[in-house]
């Protein structure tokens, strides 16, 4: 994406924070929730037992492995599997072992807005499986499509795991489905992780833990402000908040000012005025059910070739190809 005011900022998070904290409501894009501190946040969470959705994920793909290896490689030939928003891989090393050990020939590209993830997550990988082929790339979902299509040649299994997909709009979505379709060959597979409607309870719980740790994560968007751009939120002074519409399968988290206060961005110049109770909104993760996924799936012209679910129903992961 080309930052079309330069001249003033030197950073798209510069840029994106400036115009997301004087809009009103103000807004702040969760993709920035994941620098160092906020990547140990978030495997923290997926360690929580109120965060099922990991753990769905995981028996999925444990339960399943062979059936979806064997989707993988029923095409012929080397392959590429590209997972975008790898993160800690842990759900991926099941799957990635059970490859390995099949003797299927394949090469690992993870990628990751963090950089710091996937040095960890490279490490690991050539300390547990020391025969995998791995190329780990840094960058957005929307910046490393464009990678993706210069491997061309060998064909490709993309994995969007974990329910990342879930913190996109319903119209994100489609035009980020439509992107990585466009980009598929015939022989090409996309393996994606939606989780499920359910028990609203459930959903809240997994958003809201007692702990703290997702208030704590929420709230590192504050800290990385302060850290990066030189600003003085006072994490005090802000409430972790989630909803959860059960009708539209939305999840929203915010952050509300407790009270009347201004907070200096130094390195923006700015001074940000909240009124008492004033929001910030920072993520949303939108839950699906079969109905939603085929409309999506239809709207990105991809067509769902096999599904595998937890025993709870909790969550799903759908394989699709090309119409
Ligand atoms: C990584 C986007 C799938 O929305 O469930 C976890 C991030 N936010 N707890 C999600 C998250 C709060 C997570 N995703």
């Amino acid at each position: 994406m080309q930052n079309q005011t330069s001249t003033i900022f030197e950073t798209l998070f510069e840029e994106e924070v400036y115009q997301g904290l004087t809009d009103f409501p103000k807004h702040l894009s969760s993709k920035y929730f994941y620098d160092t501190q906020g990547d140990k946040l978030f495997q923290d969470i997926m360690n929580m037992p109120e965060y099922y959705l990991t753990d769905s994920e995981f028996e999925i793909l444990d339960t399943h492995k062979d059936r979806i290896a064997q989707w993988l490689s029923s095409k012929k030939g080397r392959f590429n599997l590209i997972e975008l928003g790898a993160g800690d891989g842990k759900k991926t090393k099941i799957l990635l072992k059970h490859l390995v050990k099949n003797n299927v020939s394949f090469t690992y590209k993870p990628i990751d807005i963090s950089q710091n993830v996937l040095n960890q997550l490279e490490k690991s990988l050539h300390e547990e499986l020391p025969g995998l082929n791995i190329e780990p790339r840094q960058g957005t979902y929307f910046e490393t499509l464009a990678d993706i299509n210069s491997d061309n040649g060998a064909r490709k299994v993309i994995l969007f795991l974990g329910s990342n997909i879930g913190n996109l709009l319903h119209p994100q979505a489609i035009d980020f489905l439509k992107s990585v379709q466009n980009l598929m060959n015939e022989d090409d597979l996309f393996f994606v992780g939606f989780d499920q409607k359910k028990n609203p309870q459930t959903i809240l719980d997994a958003y809201n833990d007692k702990a703290g740790i997702t208030e704590a994560f929420n709230k590192n968007i504050l800290s990385r402000i302060n850290r990066e751009l030189r600003a003085d939120f006072d994490l005090e002074k802000f409430l972790h908040w989630e909803v959860y519409d059960p009708e539209t399968g939305t999840a929203k988290s915010y952050l509300v000012s407790k009270e009347q206060q201004s907070v200096c961005i130094d390195k923006l110049n700015l001074k940000i005025d909240f009124k008492p109770w004033e929001t910030i909104h920072t993520e949303i993760s939108q839950k699906y059910d079969d109905e939603v996924v085929n409309w999506l799936a239809e709207k990105a012209e991809l067509q769902i070739v096999a599904q595998f679910s937890d025993q709870g129903n909790l969550y799903k992961d759908y394989l699709f190809k090309k119409e």
